[in-house]
């Protein structure tokens, strides 16, 4: 009961995922509906990922949030929205630790002090809101004993958090499926292969930049979906098909054409942020440098031999294969002489690789 001195927490942590078929737009702003599916890859935890701690104790008097160690609002119906999810999901636990008994309908009266760090900089393109709502919600539900049986839902009600954060839930290659409905409950993300499923796929990530960017990517997509009209094509008629054939690609292990959809599918993106009025710009001069010293290296070779994509931010993600890895890193080293400048890492799919 309220004032006894006890406290029960959980620590959880969920990666960053990397779109090759981005997530531009909403049809609903509050349920965060997206205008089109999306496939992403998901980042080894080690490597990029957040890491929360949620408390609760019948001594707290309001839930209350610290990100990256500074206090901030959880007035946001984004954090609300998460909550009333969750807690709606709880169930009897037993806290292992303290011994502690807590009921199902306490966890709806019971505040939380929830602590979440990143281990990469935030807001700079690095899908800093994917891994941190992934991790509120899997953390909350671990904390709150919810059941196995909404494990499911658990990338709905992640999405509520933030769109992208809905793909973090899962390891390897993920497809967020827009969904029909009007409640949101179909617009759920879904693994296609495992971590394990494409072993020689190399991961470099180009850090151009770690400045906070200037156009959040929700105000961003608002002005896009209002703005522009090429943005209505893309979502009707190229996303589709490209789901399909990046699903394909990713199944036949086919560098060359996943490749080619991601590269497309980066470009198509940020031709929407141009399209949009007034015009966003996320790629900056060395984000084209690198997109030319890719295109160069493919057209030499006459096949993709790298592939690159950029959400919103100047940051680079670059795909190669194993047996390409130490050319595309020369190349790289080449044109960006270490320090200052662009920092480079590499990474596999599902395990980290250090330089
Ligand atoms: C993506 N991005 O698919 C795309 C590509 C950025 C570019 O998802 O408003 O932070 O919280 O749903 O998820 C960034 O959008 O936006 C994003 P909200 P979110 O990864």
């Amino acid at each position: 009961g309220s004032g006894e001195a006890w406290v029960v927490m959980r620590t959880g942590r969920a990666p960053s995922n990397i779109a090759v078929i981005k997530y531009w737009g909403k049809r609903d702003e509050k349920l965060i509906l997206p205008v089109n599916s999306s496939i992403s890859v998901t980042l080894n935890p080690d490597d990029l990922s957040a890491t929360t701690t949620i408390a609760a104790s019948p001594a707290f008097v309001a839930d209350r949030l610290w990100l990256n160690g500074k206090e901030v609002s959880m007035e946001s119906q984004r954090y609300k929205n998460c909550l009333r999810e969750i807690r709606e999901r709880a169930n009897d636990v037993v806290d292992e630790q303290t011994g502690v008994h807590i009921k199902r309908e306490d966890w709806l009266k019971l505040k939380l002090h929830i602590v979440s760090e990143n281990n990469f900089p935030t807001a700079a393109g690095l899908a800093s809101s994917a891994a941190g709502f992934a991790c509120l919600v899997y953390t909350l539900a671990q904390l709150m004993g919810v059941n196995e049986r909404y494990q499911g839902e658990l990338s709905a009600i992640a999405r509520l958090g933030s769109g992208s954060a809905c793909r973090s839930l899962d390891g390897g290659f993920v497809k967020w499926d827009m969904g029909q409905k009007e409640d949101g409950a179909d617009s759920i993300a879904v693994q296609i292969a495992n971590e394990t499923h494409w072993k020689d796929l190399v991961i470099f990530i180009a850090v151009v930049s770690s400045r906070q960017k200037e156009v959040s990517s929700t105000s961003g997509m608002q002005e896009t979906v209002q703005t522009s009209p090429f943005l209505h094509f893309r979502a009707k008629d190229v996303v589709p098909k490209r789901i399909k054939e990046m699903e394909d690609a990713v199944a036949r292990h086919d560098f060359s054409s996943f490749a080619r959809i991601t590269c497309a599918d980066s470009n198509q993106f940020h031709a929407t942020c141009l399209d949009t009025s007034p015009p966003i710009f996320y790629l900056n001069d060395t984000s084209k440098r690198l997109i030319g010293l890719v295109e160069r290296w493919n057209t030499q070779e006459g096949s993709p031999q790298a592939a690159y994509t950029f959400d919103a931010g100047p940051n680079a993600v670059l795909f190669t294969t194993e047996s390409n890895s130490s050319l595309l890193l020369q190349r790289l080293l080449f044109q960006f002489p270490p320090a200052p400048g662009v920092v480079l890492s590499s990474y596999v799919v599902g395990d980290l690789k250090t330089l």
